[in-house]
């Protein structure tokens, strides 16, 4: 079972990661370097079965950074608050005030100024993917070339798009951590595809990035009038908060039950015409989901 790749690199960053002070200060198990290969061929998507995952805002949230966005607003009118912790802990501190999420979030959805303010996570990935700004002062669409590439000439090495703008580093509420992003097309029109994650939240961030590339994998490939072929998955840091050691025993202990299918249920004009009621999901019935809390 595809899955059980991913439970067997849990349990050895469980028993063999090197136990460290993180920049969180929670602490983790950590070990450098790994790999997963997930065939999308069969129509199947590693939508891990061994616990719930929300795959609807993980594939909202691919749709966000592919509008170029970086407020939190479009996230939030969509109920995906996932991004909401940095730029609440900013206004806690600018301010002083001690405001709850709901009523932060609440003020965001209400209140465009405050939004423009308070909601802004500054030049993370919708910026670097849609508008990166070179040294030329003009901004570069790494996603429409990657298409275009796609398309007339899929031999190329060099389809690739990127997440870590150095001199912007410092601005981002979050330096990116699905950095880098490949694809290669096959003779007979697969679409292969490699992501390289810089650092793995391994129980509650892993999950959710192998759909959000998958589900752009999708897109790209019927963009390109190509088939899913591989999702090949790079690790740098892989670890396990140490608040989460409990949760990893569980999951380890369930069985892994067949992945899901996901489909484009229409054709969209564009890589930016996509909606999240496009992707049609069969067959999908995991164990249950299993809380954690993210460090921050
Ligand atoms: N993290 C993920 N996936 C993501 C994301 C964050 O696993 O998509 F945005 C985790 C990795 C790490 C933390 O635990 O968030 C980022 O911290 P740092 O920048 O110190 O690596």
């Amino acid at each position: 079972h595809p899955e059980t790749q991913y439970l067997d690199l849990m349990e050895r960053v469980l028993t063999h990661g090197d136990e460290r002070v993180d920049r969180t200060g929670v602490g983790t198990r950590s070990i450098f370097g790994s790999m997963l290969r997930f065939d999308l061929s069969d129509g199947t998507v590693p939508i891990l079965t061994t616990k719930k995952v929300y795959w609807k805002t993980a594939v909202k949230e691919m749709l966000w950074f592919l509008t170029g966005g970086t407020n939190i607003q479009p996230l939030l009118q969509e109920n995906v608050r996932i991004w909401s912790d940095w730029p609440l802990d900013s206004y806690r501190r600018k301010t002083g005030e001690d405001i709850s999420q709901e009523a932060f979030e609440q003020r965001i959805l209400e209140d465009d100024s405050f939004a423009a303010k308070w909601g802004e996570l500054g030049p993370v990935y919708g910026k670097q993917w849609r508008r990166w700004m070179g040294a030329d002062g003009q901004e570069h669409d790494q996603i429409s070339t990657l298409v275009k590439t796609l398309r007339e000439n899929p031999s190329s090495r060099r389809m690739l798009f990127h997440g870590w703008n150095v001199p912007e580093l410092g601005q981002m509420a979050l330096p990116p951590c699905h950095m880098v992003y490949q694809y290669h097309v096959t003779s007979d029109g697969r679409l292969n595809s490699l992501m390289y994650q810089r650092s793995v939240d391994l129980l509650l961030g892993a999950p959710f990035n192998f759909v959000g590339a998958t589900a752009l994998q999708l897109m790209l490939a019927q963009q390109a009038g190509l088939t899913p072929g591989e999702f090949v998955w790079f690790g740098g840091d892989t670890h396990l908060y140490l608040n989460h050691i409990d949760q990893a025993r569980a999951q380890l202990a369930r069985t892994p039950r067949p992945l899901p299918k996901m489909a484009l249920a229409q054709r969209a004009t564009s890589i930016d015409d996509y909606k999240i009621e496009d992707f049609a999901i069969e067959g999908y019935d995991p164990h249950p989901a299993i809380k954690a809390d993210v460090a921050v």
